[in-house]
């Protein structure tokens, strides 16, 4: 579906039965990465992660929806999609797509690399084109490094090039996959104002744990340590450290939305939440011309 060389992209990063470049769902370019601590699967359309487990196992981290899309102009569901250069409603009320363009842009692969027998990383960028210019006007190189090993590591590089300032907010969406949603809390934004999408976006105070009876989208402001995925049912916790970012999103759609959405099945919303490491609200960034900005985040997952 889309023009690409692929089989020059497999020739050149190609190892076999370690990295593997495969048409996934839909015929989307992806690459299958397979090393001592971790297999995964990244799609090259929405520079993408889809897939984390450990080893061997068939032990999902990330959750993807059975119902997703695979198809040009459409966001998958699920996984990691990265929200970018604006995070959530278009901030231009232009009607422009929510949540940016990169999570629907084919991403270009730039480089595979083995540091370790047990660590990949990947390495994808999108630069700016006509296509873009049409939605956003402006000159960018975008770099996302994925670390594939014992822990799961994003990083994303934004780099003005051109000759005027701009703002951007952005997030890694991620969807981490849990038992049951009943079962789940986040800790870490106790005591921080979050700004409450459900309701009109007024500013509330979090007091003690995140935990999950109805709808949560709440961006937390200030945000400064670590945030943390406690799953009782699963005995497992997940330890996410942000960097370059003041802001966390926690969303589950709960059971209205989750039914409402095309791309989830009415039941979803028990088996994720997302936790989303970002810059929005009163945290854009703004870069001059040949400024530039990181994004990162580093997830680990260990039983409770
Ligand atoms: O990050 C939370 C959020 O902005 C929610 O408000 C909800 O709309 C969600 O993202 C999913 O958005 P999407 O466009 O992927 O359906």
């Amino acid at each position: 579906m889309i023009d690409m060389a692929f089989e020059q992209l497999a020739a050149l990063h190609g190892i076999p039965g370690r990295i593997e470049l495969t048409h996934g769902q839909g015929g989307l370019p992806c690459i299958d990465i397979h090393n001592a601590a971790a297999d995964a699967r990244i799609s090259l359309y929405g520079g993408q992660v889809l897939s984390f487990r450990p080893a061997g196992s068939q032990d999902e981290r990330l959750f993807l929806s059975e119902r997703a899309h695979y198809a040009e102009g459409k966001a998958i569901k699920g996984g990691i999609p990265i929200c970018w250069p604006w995070f959530g409603a278009d901030p231009d009320h232009a009607g422009r797509p929510a949540h940016g363009f990169a999570r629907t842009a084919l991403w270009d692969l730039q480089e595979v690399s083995e540091p370790g027998t047990d660590l990949t990383r990947v390495t994808l960028a999108l630069r700016d084109d006509e296509r873009w210019h049409a939605l956003w006007p402006h000159a960018f190189e975008l770099q996302l490094v994925i670390d594939i090993g014992s822990h799961l590591g994003l990083a994303m590089t934004t780099i003005n090039r051109g000759h005027l300032p701009f703002q951007l907010s952005q997030a890694f969406h991620t969807y981490f996959a849990v038992g049951d949603i009943a079962d789940v809390s986040v800790d870490g934004l106790q005591g921080l104002d979050y700004l409450d999408k459900p309701r009109a976006f007024e500013r509330f105070q979090q007091v003690g744990a995140v935990t999950f009876a109805g709808e949560v989208d709440r961006i937390y402001q200030a945000v400064a340590g670590s945030v943390r995925i406690d799953d009782s049912g699963l005995k497992q916790r997940v330890d996410i450290t942000g960097t370059g970012s003041r802001t966390a999103v926690v969303w589950n759609p709960w059971a209205d939305i989750s039914a409402a959405m095309g791309d989830l099945t009415d039941d979803a919303y028990r088996r994720f939440v997302c936790v989303e490491t970002a810059n929005a609200a009163d945290d854009v960034v703004t870069l001059g011309p040949g400024m530039q900005h990181t994004l990162a985040a580093v997830y680990r997952w260990s039983g409770l």
